[in-house]
């Protein structure tokens, strides 16, 4: 059985984590990303221990997905893991105060992104069959609302339904689906939802105990290798410090 995982957003955090995770694993790797020179630090770093093979790609371009896999050496062509972690969040203040354009890179993203792989990758996990798996990395804000979450939740919602959804399908395949939803991890998520700022970003990891992109790497890694008759629809790893609050009550 090939042992070969298919990570995307692999130049940090959860990804690049993941990649570390499933070397050590001894899997081979095929990573992907839009910052090449990311990529091409983490193939250095890990090809002493499994094959790596490394693509600049943005997940948003159907056309470059297909591209991407359909020159794939043979060696890394019978995926076993597709880990569709490539997203983002944009703009964490209210709805009213976001551009449109920072919606559409998150559906574009989170959504048409991850279907953009999905379905590139679809034909060639049936082949693998049994003990395959996609494990999409939702959030906790794809069930549960909050003050800024807008489109970023909505987009992990489609997440989480569209794995559902697959294994209604995929039942009598042997291809696995799983949901990630990580609550608060200190990744670069926050730099890039506020675009940059380190200060918002240290600020919100500050005083507490956020989750690592390594502690949900070996949750990637665990759902990857659950005997092949387990499947973990979905996983939802909040910090200990971290829960739910009280409904918002509007008041004169
Ligand atoms: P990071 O910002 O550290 O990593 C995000 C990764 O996604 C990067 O490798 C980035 O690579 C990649 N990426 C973003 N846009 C694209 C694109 N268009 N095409 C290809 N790759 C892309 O954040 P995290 O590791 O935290 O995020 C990983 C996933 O986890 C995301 O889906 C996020 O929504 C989710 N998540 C994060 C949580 C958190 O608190 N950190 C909690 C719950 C879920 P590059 O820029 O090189 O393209
Ligand atoms: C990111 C985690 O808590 O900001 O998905 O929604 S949170």
């Amino acid at each position: 059985m090939s042992q070969i995982a298919f990570i995307t957003g692999a130049t940090s955090g959860f990804g690049r984590a993941a990649a570390r995770r499933f070397a050590e694993g001894g899997w081979s790797l095929v990573l992907s990303g839009r910052r090449k020179e990311r990529l091409d630090e983490l193939k250095a770093e890990l090809e002493s221990k499994v094959p790596v093979y490394v693509a600049e790609l943005d997940v948003r371009d159907a056309k470059a997905v297909q591209d991407m896999v359909a020159a794939l050496p043979e060696q890394f062509r019978a995926v076993k893991a597709l880990v569709n972690n490539a997203g983002l969040a944009l703009s964490p203040g209210p709805a009213q105060g976001v551009a449109l354009e920072d919606w559409q890179t998150m559906i574009d993203t989170n959504v048409t992104g991850l279907v953009n792989v999905t379905h590139t990758l679809l034909p060639t996990l049936l082949e693998t069959g049994a003990g395959a798996s996609i494990i999409n990395i939702g959030s906790v804000a794809g069930q549960w609302p909050y003050p800024g979450g807008h489109v970023y939740g909505a987009t992990k919602a489609f997440v989480k339904q569209f794995g559902y959804n697959l294994r209604c399908d995929l039942i009598s395949t042997g291809v696995r689906v799983t949901d990630i939803a990580p609550g608060m991890a200190e990744t670069e998520f926050t730099l890039v939802r506020t675009k940059g700022d380190q200060s918002a970003s240290d600020k919100l990891y500050r005083g507490t105990t956020p989750l690592t992109a390594e502690d949900i790497a070996e949750q990637i890694f665990y759902v990857a290798t659950l005997p092949d008759h387990i499947n973990i629809n979905r996983l939802e790893v909040m910090p200990s410090r971290q829960a739910w609050s009280s409904f918002a009550v509007d008041r004169d």
